[in-house]
């Protein structure tokens, strides 16, 4: 059994196509550290949850965020606040006027567990994202409790809105002529950033087997 952590359920139904245990959500309000680094946010996170559920099951939590190349990656980390705030227009309208209109969907899922039914010598999953990023997969482990993130990507363009699928971002992010809310849900997930880092977290769990 995982406990994913999250108030997002569309999170909890792409985890439970990709992980081969029972997939639990539990709304858990973790802190989220004020950091640029995804990677970051999710691990501390999922540490805090691992501890304050009574650290005897493990328990994953993903981040994710749109990262936009011509703003200097905004609003990453603050994607929420900004889709929220701003709005997926305005933020389209501002990408408009730059000659470069290129961004990425990221997310880090990161999986807390007793440190003892670790195995870190394992392989860290594939390595088929299509972007070039400085954040590596890895495991940490501090007071028994091992950490292991898991990143996946996927690059595309900011568009004028189409479609009327998918949620946050989408009808914005346009990916090989279609826009991810003109893509059926599973048609998403077979290329989506999410989908990616749960079948490296997948694969990892195969190995530590
Ligand atoms: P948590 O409870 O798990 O934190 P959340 O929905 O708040 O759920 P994040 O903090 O990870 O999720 O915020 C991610 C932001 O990026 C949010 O604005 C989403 O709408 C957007 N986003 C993430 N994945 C997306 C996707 O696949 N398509 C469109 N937008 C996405």
């Amino acid at each position: 059994m995982l406990r994913f952590v999250t108030g997002n359920e569309g999170k909890v139904r792409e985890a439970r196509e990709y992980l081969p245990m029972d997939v639990e959500q539990v709304d858990y309000d973790y802190v989220e550290v004020q950091s640029d680094d995804l990677a970051a946010i999710a691990a501390r996170g999922a540490r805090e949850s691992f501890h304050e559920l009574g650290g005897d099951q493990p328990v994953a939590v993903e981040d994710s965020g749109l990262f936009v190349d011509a703003l200097a990656g905004f609003p990453g980390p603050y994607s929420a606040y900004v889709e929220h705030s701003l709005g997926i227009e305005r933020l389209h309208r501002l990408v408009e006027p730059e000659d470069d209109h290129r961004a990425a969907f990221r997310s880090i899922v990161a999986y807390a567990t007793d440190a003892d039914s670790v195995d870190e010598a394992a392989p860290s999953g594939r390595s088929d994202t299509d972007t070039s990023t400085d954040w590596h997969d890895g495991v940490t482990v501090e007071d028994g409790v091992a950490v292991a993130t898991f990143e996946g990507a996927v690059r595309g363009e900011i568009v004028p809105p189409r479609g009327d699928g998918g949620f946050g971002y989408d009808p914005i992010f346009e990916h090989d002529g279609r826009t991810m809310a003109e893509r059926s849900t599973a048609e998403k997930n077979a290329i989506s950033h999410r989908g990616r880092a749960l079948a490296k977290l997948a694969d990892w769990l195969a190995a530590q087997a």
